[in-house]
């Protein structure tokens, strides 16, 4: 009566760096609640419980399947007694009891609001709910309100910024930086991060390293860069953040959301003549050009490995990359550097790959990065 054993399948691991994560996520109906709820706990500044569900859920969209039964979840790691009945609940209904309670929240639904607006952080944005303001207009309409110049261009672009950017307009602006940099500087180099490194159709903004060969030379590259982009009259806005980058301070402790090199935000106006297939415009929208988000960061070129690693994302698979390091490996990751605590060292890497191999990891493909 004994069948075959059954087959071995491979565990999957808790750290999303041990997982391969493509763009086809096969259990959307469950990381999509687990995004509300994590979003909804990170409102609340309960860190705890918003990344156990940012686990969870990137545990998930690692799976092949959709998962079709609680049974099937046996022997997957990070999903605990509450992300199980979350689940269970839409296996069954369709729908979770706290996910639809969370989204008709009010605060809930202010504070995504507030926060789709570029330059409104959870901070900013409570502030104003615990001042009685509910909407764009209440807080448009509020004399007492400052709002600071990335604020006010959030505003002024809001419309546009906040409908997705296409991979044909990635790669227009792609087109733009790469003639400004080579313009600059023949060996200038050009690489696309973010996710549409991570190849994602759309994505909310688009992410590029600059830099050059020459150690140094490398700061002056985004201030020459912005002002041919104001000269061409398409830079609605810019934050700059000139480099605060210094060796003797590697690394950082925690996972740091920023780091320490010369970046930019910018809001750039694109041409929809420079865009292959057209603008991703809103319907009924006749202008022949949008606002777009693109970020810019230019580390030094020993630091290269690092900086593309760490802004290629996604967040959760950067949040375990370190995690992994530290408490498997006793190193430490950052976009700057790798740090061996054992050994009292730190470890150089000209590419991705020597940064894997460094942490005893399987090479990880970019669009395999999805976690
Ligand atoms: P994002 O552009 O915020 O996210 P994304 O490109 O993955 O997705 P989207 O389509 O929504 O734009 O960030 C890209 C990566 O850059 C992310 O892993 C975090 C990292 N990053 C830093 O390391 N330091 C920084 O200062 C910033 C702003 C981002
Ligand atoms: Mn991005
Ligand atoms: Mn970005
Ligand atoms: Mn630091």
């Amino acid at each position: 009566t004994e069948g075959p054993p059954p087959t071995p399948v491979a565990a999957v691991s808790q750290y999303a760096c041990q997982r391969r994560t493509t763009i086809e996520n096969n259990n959307k109906i469950f990381t999509d609640a687990f995004e509300v709820l994590a979003e909804s706990y990170e409102f609340s500044e309960l860190e705890g419980p918003c990344l156990a569900f940012r686990r969870a859920a990137s545990v998930l969209k690692s799976l092949p399947m959709a998962v079709p039964c609680l049974a099937a979840t046996q022997g997957l790691p990070c999903l605990g007694e509450h992300t199980k009945a979350v689940m269970e609940e839409i296996l069954r209904y369709g729908r979770a009891f706290e996910v639809e309670k969370t989204l008709s929240d009010e605060r809930y639904q202010t504070l995504k609001l507030f926060t789709s607006v570029f330059g409104v952080g959870p901070k900013t944005a409570e502030k104003w709910y615990r001042r009685g303001l509910r909407s764009f207009s209440d807080i448009l309409a509020e004399p007492s309100i400052q709002l600071n110049q990335m604020q006010q261009s959030g505003f002024l672009h809001y419309e546009d910024i906040s409908r997705a950017v296409s991979k044909a307009e990635a790669r227009a602006l792609g087109n733009i930086i790469d003639e400004a940099v080579h313009a600059i500087t023949p060996d200038g180099i050009l690489a696309l991060t973010g996710g549409f490194r991570r190849g994602k159709e759309f994505g909310h903004d688009v992410d590029f390293i600059v830099t050059t060969p020459e150690l140094g030379m490398e700061t002056s590259l985004i201030p020459i860069i912005i002002n041919r982009l104001t000269r061409q009259g398409i830079l609605l806005y810019c934050d700059y953040q000139a480099s605060t980058f210094d060796k003797s301070k590697l690394p950082c402790h925690r996972f740091e959301a920023m780091d320490h090199f010369a970046k930019c935000f910018l809001i750039l106006r694109l041409e929809g003549s420079q865009v292959e297939g057209g603008l991703n415009s809103a319907e009924g929208d006749s202008r022949d050009w949008r606002a777009v988000r693109v970020d810019l960061v230019s580390p030094p070129m020993d630091r290269y490995a690092f900086a593309l690693l760490g802004w290629t994302g996604s967040r959760q698979f950067e949040r375990d990359l370190r995690r992994f390091a530290r408490m498997e490996r006793g190193m430490l990751l950052d976009n700057h550097a790798l740090y061996d605590k054992t050994k009292k060292e730190f470890l150089a890497a000209t590419t991705e790959r020597d940064i894997f191999a460094h942490l005893g990891l399987e090479y990880i493909e970019p669009w395999q990065r999805n976690a």
